[in-house]
């Protein structure tokens, strides 16, 4: 059974000879220009880096590999994902259940960790919890080990896959055991070598599922936030510090730790905040007169309307649309879901007039807690922890490749405000 290890493999030379290619034909080529306001303005728009795993068309949303969200991969298993955002192809069943064996050999989290997540203050973010539950692995890292005992440059992959395997592996694990552990839920539940990736973080979590539904919904989050291409927050930073060789254990929670910020990650928590005081405040669902007043006293007050307007996107977020679908589909009738309905119907004109967001239209965040609310898991500030089981694999997959190309170490060129006041 070919093993995705063996897969790369066969594809890394292939794929080195393309990008000396590349830069030997077209290294001198212009295809980004930085204008002083960029340069201000979190380089929003530049490009300067590489990312092949995926691509975020401002028109169409995320498209992986070639491939739209919605076309056919929100019916994909998240392993098949992983598979398809670091060879290109999306896995045979076989090669599908290698790679599920794979996790099954590394799914084992040794008892330090709990005992150090156990002694973190009572009130810690589950985020902190996370991303110090992935630190404290750090010490097993294969590819610290094989770099201080003077690994070649072609093998950083290796133990770079190595570690993010065992990282994917251990990953809904522990995330699943803050949550036990967080919100007094009893010990952790382990990983079950039987069942997929998904309904494993689902089944671990130790939320009620007779009917499968949950364990359904969270296939389909896991496989939706997985990757948004090379250049927002958290993907930055996990290639910036793998750029440095740091391994992926530091690579990948220093990502985390930008998923952690509100203006990215944490928008989902905040969503489903903005919308649980909506029906607080109304006693259920508001007309949609009282909806719009609450939006324009929500922007008056300075705030923003979280789950809406984007970066990059200048449409209705596609990953937005499959929860809508998931949600009419499975729960229409929720209060919860029925205005988080209503918010896409009205609020999109409201910021529209307000004149600011370039995107007033909703984006991942805007509806997946409600569906997360739906089926039991109440615990919002929980939520950016699903974000980033899922959001790993989409580092993970960056880093290898950009180990098993050579990619240098991240080193931009900062100016002054003088220069440019003397150059510009
Ligand atoms: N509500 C109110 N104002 C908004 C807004 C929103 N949802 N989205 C953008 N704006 C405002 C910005 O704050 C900015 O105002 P200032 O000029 O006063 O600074 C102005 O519109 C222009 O911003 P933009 O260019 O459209 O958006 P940015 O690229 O700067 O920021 C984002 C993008 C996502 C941070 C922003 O739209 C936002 O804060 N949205 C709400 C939070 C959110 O949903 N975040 C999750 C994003 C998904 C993710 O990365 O995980």
């Amino acid at each position: 059974m070919a093993s995705l290890k063996d897969k790369l493999a066969s594809q890394i030379p292939g794929l080195r000879e393309e990008i000396k290619n590349v830069i030997a034909e077209r290294g001198e080529k212009v295809i980004s220009d930085v204008t002083v306001q960029q340069a201000y303005g979190g380089m929003r728009g530049v490009k300067a880096m590489i990312c092949d795993t995926s691509v975020v068309d401002p028109g169409k949303g995320l498209i992986i590999r070639g491939i739209p969200i919605l076309e056919g991969l929100t019916e994909k298993w998240p392993e098949e994902i992983f598979w398809l955002l670091l060879t290109g192809k999306l896995p045979t069943e076989e090669e599908t259940k290698s790679l599920q064996e794979d996790y099954a050999k590394r799914c084992e989290v040794p008892g330090y960790v709990w005992d150090v997540l156990r002694a973190m203050p009572k009130e810690s973010h589950p985020m902190a919890m996370l991303d110090t539950g992935i630190l404290v692995m750090e010490h097993e890292s294969q590819f610290r080990k094989r770099y201080s005992e003077g690994m070649k440059k072609t093998e950083y992959w290796e133990p770079a896959l190595e570690d993010s395997l065992r990282l994917l592996a251990v990953l809904p694990v522990i995330a699943a055991g803050v949550y036990r552990i967080r919100y007094d839920k009893g010990d952790p539940i382990p990983y079950d070598k039987n069942l997929d990736w998904g309904a494993n973080y689902a089944t671990m979590l130790g939320i009620d599922d007779p009917s499968g539904e949950f364990k359904e919904m969270m296939r389909l989050y896991l496989t939706l936030h997985c990757d948004h291409e090379g250049g927002n927050v958290s993907a930055n930073t996990c290639h910036t510090v793998g750029s440095a060789l740091s391994d992926p254990f530091y690579a990948v929670s220093a990502g985390l730790n930008g998923l952690a910020g509100p203006l990215h990650g944490l928008a989902n928590q905040e969503c489903l905040g903005f919308v649980l005081q909506i029906e607080e405040k109304f006693g259920g669902a508001p007309t949609a007169d009282q909806l719009k007043q609450f939006a324009w006293d929500t922007l008056n007050a300075g705030k923003v309307i979280p789950g809406y307007g984007h970066a990059v996107l200048r449409c209705p977020d596609p990953r937005f649309i499959a929860f809508l679908e998931f949600g009419k589909k499975h729960c229409a009738d929720d209060p919860v879901f029925k205005i988080v309905s209503m918010i896409f119907e009205h609020i999109p004109g409201v910021l529209m007039e307000h004149g600011k967001a370039k995107n007033p239209q909703p984006n991942v965040d805007a509806g997946s807690g409600s569906l997360l609310y739906h089926y039991g898991l109440k615990e919002f500030p929980y939520y950016t922890v699903l974000f980033s089981v899922s959001r790993a694999m989409g580092m993970c997959a960056q880093l290898i490749l950009n180990r098993a190309l050579g990619i240098p170490i991240t080193r931009p060129k900062s100016v002054s405000t003088e220069w440019i006041k003397e150059n510009a």
